[in-house]
């Protein structure tokens, strides 16, 4: 029996499930760079260097292994525009009696997969991605007949699953969560630790040059170039990581500072998303930390949590909710995306900073995606779907498993409450507690209204206003929405009017 074996971008891991109990004297393994994938949303050039990349290092590895391994270059004729096209005219000289995939992380890659066995004429088998924690399965049955599928039990659920943090069936410290200690703010004058970076070698360099040729019009600096593209680079990283930065990410998880791009935080996702790191060891060493007393506990939890909480969660709602979530528009919002997001000029210096950063890292840490750009597209009345193609160009990190649910749920409520519990709307107040980006800014943050004033604080006012049908009778919004009817009609006049002049000016 001949089988093909098929492995995506972001799959690169050799105990990736589509690998399980290969013959490496009969099976091929196929890897297909195409234009379309790169192009389906304009990928940041970063991102597309680092997926071609750690793709062409995953298959030279394979090969050193023994494997056979047929690898697709952008520059080949054999690349045929998608992953369909390409594989049809691959079939087309050679013959397999079976093809294997490990599910992918996007619903549209799935439909095309579904389709490859009656256009080729080869049963396909679409195995379940093991790099994960838990199966889709096994969050269906979890959810089945729950009202709300809070994160927050999910994650109890998940700690007992595996025993990390556990003690004799009782989370570590007595505690299971302990955010209330991880929101502190920085000082800029602090010694950050930077996360470690590699020189780019000659595969890379050729990349490099092939991106900026081929995809010059895309969002984003493609160099300085530093990422890991292997598993050993990227565990030197997590490693330094775990040395320099974890025992303070707790404290300062929330935390933002003008061109401090990464803080305290792991940059690690893009190496989870494609498969560099294992999410199973990236907690067991954590844990480990916390063990052996070097790591306190509320770094550890904090972190774990992300990975085993969060990260499975977000994944577990999209496919659970998939294909209509990605019409979710609680709101209505029909809005384009500001051109600030694109780079354009903007008094706003937090838009700005989160911007460059983008631009220059293809990275902004949770609270830059979720409490600056997210939270001022919901505000404006962004749509939900020109928001979600932005977040899934620009970072490194991003496919839509990951990056819908955290936009259209958690950052802008337009799924009406199914990741949140309530819109993350917040005035210039929290900006400012939380950053230095309005002693620099040409608005004021303590101005609530007028020209000079920081549009965070109308735009949130004129917000809980205009949906006041939708959220009033959220009980986490019961104290906005009884200070706002204490507003004198004068008063929220003037915030409308203001609003109106913003949304005027941000859109000419
Ligand atoms: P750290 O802060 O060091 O956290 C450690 C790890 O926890 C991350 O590497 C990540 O794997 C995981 N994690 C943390 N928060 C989340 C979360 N909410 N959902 C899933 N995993 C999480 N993350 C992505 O991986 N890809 C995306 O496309 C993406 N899009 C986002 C869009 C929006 C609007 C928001 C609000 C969040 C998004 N996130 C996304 C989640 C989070 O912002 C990133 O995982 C994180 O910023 C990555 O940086 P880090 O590796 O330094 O993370
Ligand atoms: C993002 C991306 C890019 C830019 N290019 C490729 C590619 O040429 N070949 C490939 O197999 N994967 C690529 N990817 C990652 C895919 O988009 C990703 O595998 C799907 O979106 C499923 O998550
Ligand atoms: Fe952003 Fe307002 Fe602060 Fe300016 S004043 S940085 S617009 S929050």
């Amino acid at each position: 029996m001949k089988t093909l074996r098929i492995i995506l971008g972001d799959q690169l891991s050799d105990t990736i499930s589509a690998l399980d109990a290969i013959d490496k004297t009969q099976d091929t393994i196929l890897m297909m760079e195409v234009i379309d994938e790169a192009q389906y949303v304009k990928h940041h050039p970063k991102k597309i260097i680092f997926i071609l990349s750690a793709m062409r290092h995953f298959a030279e590895q394979l090969k050193c292994k023994d494997y056979r391994v047929e690898y697709i270059k952008l520059e080949s004729i054999r690349s045929r525009g998608g992953f369909t096209e390409t594989l049809a005219y691959f079939l087309e000289k050679r013959h397999f009696d079976k093809i294997i995939v490990t599910e992918p992380g996007e619903y549209r890659v799935l439909k095309m997969i579904q389709s490859w066995e009656k256009q080729t004429g080869i049963p396909i088998e679409i195995k379940d991605d093991n790099r994960f924690f838990i199966s889709r399965k096994y969050f269906e049955t979890w959810a089945a007949g729950k009202k709300q599928l809070l994160m927050e039990n999910f994650y109890r659920q998940m700690r007992k699953k595996t025993g990390l943090l556990m003690n004799n069936n009782k989370p570590a410290g007595g505690q299971w969560n302990y955010d209330k200690e991880n929101r502190k703010t920085a000082q800029a004058s602090a010694n950050f630790p930077t996360p470690k970076q590699f020189k780019p070698d000659t595969i890379t360099e050729q990349i490099i040059r092939l991106v900026k040729k081929r995809f010059a019009d895309h969002f984003g600096d493609p160099e300085p170039f530093w990422f890991a593209v292997t598993t050993a680079d990227a565990k030197k990283a997590f490693k330094h990581f775990i040395q320099h930065a974890l025992p303070y990410f707790g404290d300062y998880q929330d935390a933002m500072l003008s061109d401090q791009n990464f803080l305290y935080h792991s940059v690690i996702s893009h190496y989870l998303n494609a498969g560099l790191l294992d999410a199973r060891e990236v907690c067991k060493a954590v844990e480990e930390g916390y063990r052996k007393g070097k790591v306190p506990l509320n770094a550890a939890e904090g972190f774990i949590r992300q990975i085993l909480g969060w990260r499975e969660y977000i994944r577990s709602i999209y496919w659970l909710k998939m294909p209509e979530y990605a019409k979710s528009n609680f709101f209505d919002a029909k809005r384009p995306l500001p051109n600030a997001y694109w780079g354009a000029n903007t008094d706003m210096n937090c838009i700005r900073q989160v911007v460059k950063q983008t631009q220059e890292q293809a990275y902004s840490h949770h609270i830059q995606r979720l409490m600056i750009t997210g939270n001022f597209a919901m505000l404006l009345g962004v749509s939900p779907q020109a928001l979600h193609e932005w977040y899934l160009a620009v970072y490194a990190d991003a496919y839509e498993w990951v990056e819908m649910p955290n936009t259209i749920g958690m950052a802008i409520f337009a799924d009406g409450g199914v990741v949140g519990t309530k819109p993350y709307a917040a005035s210039g107040a929290y900006i400012n507690k939380m950053s230095d980006f309005c002693s620099n800014c040409h608005y004021k943050v303590n101005q609530k209204t007028g020209e000079q004033a920081c549009p965070f604080n109308y735009l949130y006012w004129s917000f809980l206003y205009k949906h006041r049908n939708l959220l009033c009778n959220n009980r986490r919004l019961l104290f906005a929405y009884k200070n706002l009817s204490r507003f004198s009609d004068e008063k929220l006049s003037t915030i409308l009017q203001d609003t109106k002049k913003f949304i005027k000016k941000t859109y000419p």
